[in-house]
């Protein structure tokens, strides 16, 4: 039990006899299932760590928001924009208390946007695919929400007590998410020969990209087995891929969709689906920023923050002046 990377990076756990008196005593309370909060003692890697997978799980939140707003102004009915903008509000919010978390380890939220504007930091490979059409609002609600939940219901027991308070909320909205798209994709399934080809056109695009959002397999995951003895993760890449999966064929066979995948079968014996070989050089290139919209997702966002930018200022000055206001009455 006792044992620690040397550095995050490196796939090798240190025994417990290599570690500080400090560190044994954090990893027996992270074994009994204390929770980290911010003033405790941590070494410098796990905090490091948890910067690192707060803020990528931010900017990804954030970064979400930009392939479905492309649909609020063409949602085709007036219920479908409602509640299209309140889901990618939602994201916006769930950036929001992640940064919020990220900032109780000592980092500031300008700076954390500006490794993400420089290109110095990874957001969630998943959000640098195009939304061609209607359906894909829909696919990204079933599939992407979907693996999202997935991976984040763990994460409500991981071992740092904000990030782990954060992921409460935004796993109930996110469960909103994925029903609001599985109902898209039930209605284009169950409506015109064109709709139903429409929704099968979007779950062949989105499938694959859906199980690479778990990231590379086990034996390649630089940080799992660290973050997992930490328990900032709580399963492996590929146990969450593995449960994504066999929650999901069923839900496409009940739209009456084909997964997209000649070698999916049913293992009686495993008691999972096996699947297809997953082409990592596709997921290489997206995290390279070569990925199909890469660079126009960066650029959004850094004309978003620079647009906003008298937004913020106004709001501090307004800010200083209120409390110079109150100082003076008192
Ligand atoms: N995309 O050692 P590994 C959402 C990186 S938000 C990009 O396995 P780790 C949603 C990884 O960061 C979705 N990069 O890493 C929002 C590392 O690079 P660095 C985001 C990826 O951290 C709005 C390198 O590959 N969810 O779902 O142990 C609307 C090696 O990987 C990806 C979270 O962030 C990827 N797919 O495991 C709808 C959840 N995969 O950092 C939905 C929290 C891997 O050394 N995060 N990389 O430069 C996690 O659970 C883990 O960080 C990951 C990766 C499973 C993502």
């Amino acid at each position: 039990m006792y044992a620690q990377m040397v550095d995050t990076g490196l796939r090798k756990l240190r025994d417990a006899a290599e570690l500080s008196p400090e560190e044994r005593a954090f990893q027996a309370r992270i074994d009994a299932d204390v929770k980290v909060e911010p003033k405790d003692w941590m070494p410098e890697a796990y905090r490091r760590t948890l910067v690192r997978q707060i803020q990528q799980h931010a900017h990804s939140e954030i970064v979400g928001m930009l392939p479905e707003g492309n649909w609020v102004t063409r949602a085709p009915s007036l219920k479908r924009k409602a509640i299209l903008m309140a889901k990618i509000q939602d994201e916006g919010g769930h950036g929001l208390y992640l940064y919020s978390a990220a900032e109780t380890l000592g980092v500031s939220r300008d700076d954390l946007i500006a490794d993400l504007h420089a290109g110095k930091v990874k957001y969630s490979s998943i959000f640098n695919y195009p939304t061609l059409n209607w359906a894909d609002i829909g696919a990204i609600g079933w599939l992407v929400d979907g693996a999202a939940i997935m991976n984040q219901i763990p994460l409500c027991r991981c071992s740092y007590g904000p990030y782990a308070r954060a992921m409460v909320r935004i796993c109930k909205e996110e469960s909103f998410h994925q029903r609001q798209g599985f109902d898209i994709m039930i209605a284009m399934a169950q409506g015109t020969a064109e709709q139903k080809a429409m929704a099968q056109d979007a779950l062949d695009r989105w499938w694959w990209p859906s199980l690479m959002m778990f990231g590379p397999p086990d034996a390649d995951s630089v940080h799992s087995a660290q973050s997992m003895q930490w328990k900032v993760k709580l399963l492996s890449n590929d146990e969450l891929r593995q449960r994504f999966v066999d929650q999901t064929v069923p839900q496409a066979e009940y739209l009456g969709l084909a997964v997209p995948d000649a070698d999916l079968k049913w293992n009686a014996e495993r008691g999972h689906y096996d699947f297809g070989a997953i082409d990592w050089s596709e997921f290489h290139a997206v995290l390279k920023g070569n990925g199909p919209c890469n660079r126009d997702r960066l650029r959004t966002r850094v004309k978003a923050w620079e647009d906003g930018e008298w937004v913020r200022e106004a709001a501090v000055a307004h800010a200083d002046k209120r409390a110079a206001r109150a100082a003076r009455a008192a």
